[in-house]
């Protein structure tokens, strides 16, 4: 992506997913928007002056031969209580993706260029109206799993990790103040007499709640890209009939015959607001077609990747030596035991639980769905263990924030250290103000061209 700011490019495209809908909605932004607008509507009512964010009733006609593409709904916004703070034009068509592409066709003819992914937004960063930890909560918000994904990302987007990092760069702009003041009278013990405080005001006001940022960064990542938990055990045991369970659904069939499940099958279930994808595996053994050997193999990529285990057995079946081998080759993982089909008999001897203690054993009936809530809450405990004031705080920093939180702490310190040693005042300049770079980074100011076009192509067209 190579336009900026001072791009005077017109832009166009549909804001609408693909496929039927009740409404499509194409969006120009730019200097010509509106101008295009006035040139293929007609509204019903003639005297109509395109008064900013009123929308009017009327059809698009093509100018060069009056055919009426569709009878739409339009609105102009005037520049700059905009989305891009640009004029934006909207048009409300019916959600047909002929119609739509029709019209955006004719837009382009008219000397609009077709937006990029995220190039709406991008707009709205480069122009000002919003910071980059903001347009990052736009993508969040679209992509988030969970309605808890989505409240947060709801946080980020009214500014609660851009007014944290706000009020610590202040407090970092005010202490460097006070060393420049030294800087400036060399000769005068300004900054010795400032040290202890300025020690003080550092820790309090700078590393302390940087820290408190990078720790909840971990939180941020889980509920934005959640975790993957495969279902791991012989044939049989009832692997398929927990992501039934789970997922409340007949997604995987359930037979009594070994083998049913041959590929690896999985879903995203919402765990108190976590995504936690769900992975049914073909049931791990020796002597299996060629089919079920490819799904074995399948399933031992997905046990790699996890980041928990669910080990299952079926405790109306004593354990065999291959059950046992299948435990000792993935021992090594984070794992929970489920012993499953506990509404029948138990065979499963002590000796065989010994195998286990060290492990967290959850017992349940995956066909009467008993012990169900008791396996969703240790999972939770599993996931969350650890992570600091779990889900009480609104601000969850991505891994990008997290990053620059890291390198900013690293200044941070060697301002401290260099306090401490009497290091002198314009080469603690020089850490405070990388320290402050790391910050307006965070928020997009000093972010390089090449990582903004990363964080704006997993946008949508259209956004
Ligand atoms: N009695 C009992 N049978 C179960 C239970 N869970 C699964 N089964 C049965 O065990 C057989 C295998 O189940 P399935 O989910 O296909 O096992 P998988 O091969 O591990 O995926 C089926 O006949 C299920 O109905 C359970 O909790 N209790
Ligand atoms: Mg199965």
């Amino acid at each position: 992506m190579s336009r900026r700011a001072a791009d005077t490019t017109t832009i166009a495209a549909i804001s609408t997913p693909p496929g039927a809908g009740g409404i499509g909605i194409i969006r120009i932004s730019g200097p010509h928007a509106l101008p295009i607008l006035q040139t293929i509507f007609k509204p019903l009512n003639t005297a109509c002056t395109f008064a900013s964010h009123q929308l009017y009733y009327g059809w698009i006609v093509r100018p060069a031969d009056g055919k009426i593409l569709d009878e739409v709904l339009a609105v102009a916004m005037h520049a700059p209580r905009t989305y891009t703070r640009d004029d934006i034009a909207e048009i409300h068509c019916h959600g047909s993706f002929l119609v739509l592409q029709a019209i955006l066709e004719l837009i382009l003819s008219l000397g609009a260029s077709l937006a990029e992914p995220g190039e709406f937004t991008k707009r709205a960063f480069l122009n000002g109206r919003i910071d980059l930890t903001k347009a990052e909560a736009v993508i969040d918000i679209l992509s988030a799993r969970t309605r808890k994904g989505v409240d947060l990302a709801q946080e980020q987007l009214a500014g609660a990790l851009y007014d944290r990092i706000d009020v610590i760069r202040r407090e970092l702009i005010q202490i460097r103040a006070v060393i420049e003041v030294a800087i400036d009278f060399p000769d005068d013990d300004v900054e010795i007499v400032n040290k202890e405080k300025i020690l003080g005001q550092l820790q309090e006001t700078v590393e302390r709640p940087l820290q408190d940022l990078q720790l909840r960064a971990d939180q941020g990542r889980i509920f934005r890209e959640g975790i993957s938990v495969v279902i791991v055990g012989l044939p049989n045991v009832g692997k398929s009939s927990l992501l039934n369970t789970l997922l409340q659904e007949e997604r995987a069939l359930v037979t009594p015959i070994p083998g049913t499940t041959r590929d690896t099958i999985e879903e995203y279930i919402d765990l108190e607001g976590i995504p936690v994808r769900i992975i049914d595996t073909a049931g791990i053994r020796k002597y299996a077609d060629e089919v079920e050997a490819l799904g074995i193999e399948r399933a031992r990529v997905q046990i790699n990747q996890a980041d928990l285990i669910l080990f299952m057995i079926d405790g109306s079946q004593k354990m065999g030596d291959a059950e046992i081998d299948l435990f000792e080759s993935i021992r090594h993982k984070p794992m929970l035991v489920i012993v499953n089909k506990v509404d029948l008999p138990s065979t499963v001897s002590a000796k065989e639980y010994q195998l286990f203690q060290d492990r967290t054993l959850v017992r349940i009936s995956a066909r009467l769905q008993t012990g169900i809530a008791e396996l969703k809450a240790t999972l939770f405990s599993t996931v969350t263990t650890g992570k600091e004031q779990w889900q009480e705080d609104a601000c969850s920093p991505n891994i990008r924030h997290k990053d620059a939180l890291t390198r900013a702490l690293g200044s941070c310190k060697r301002v401290r250290e260099g306090l401490v040693s009497g290091l002198t005042a314009d080469l603690l300049a020089v850490d405070l103000q990388e320290c402050l770079d790391q910050l307006r980074e965070i928020v997009g100011e000093t972010t390089t061209e090449e990582i903004l076009d990363a964080i704006f192509q997993k946008f949508c067209i259209g956004k």
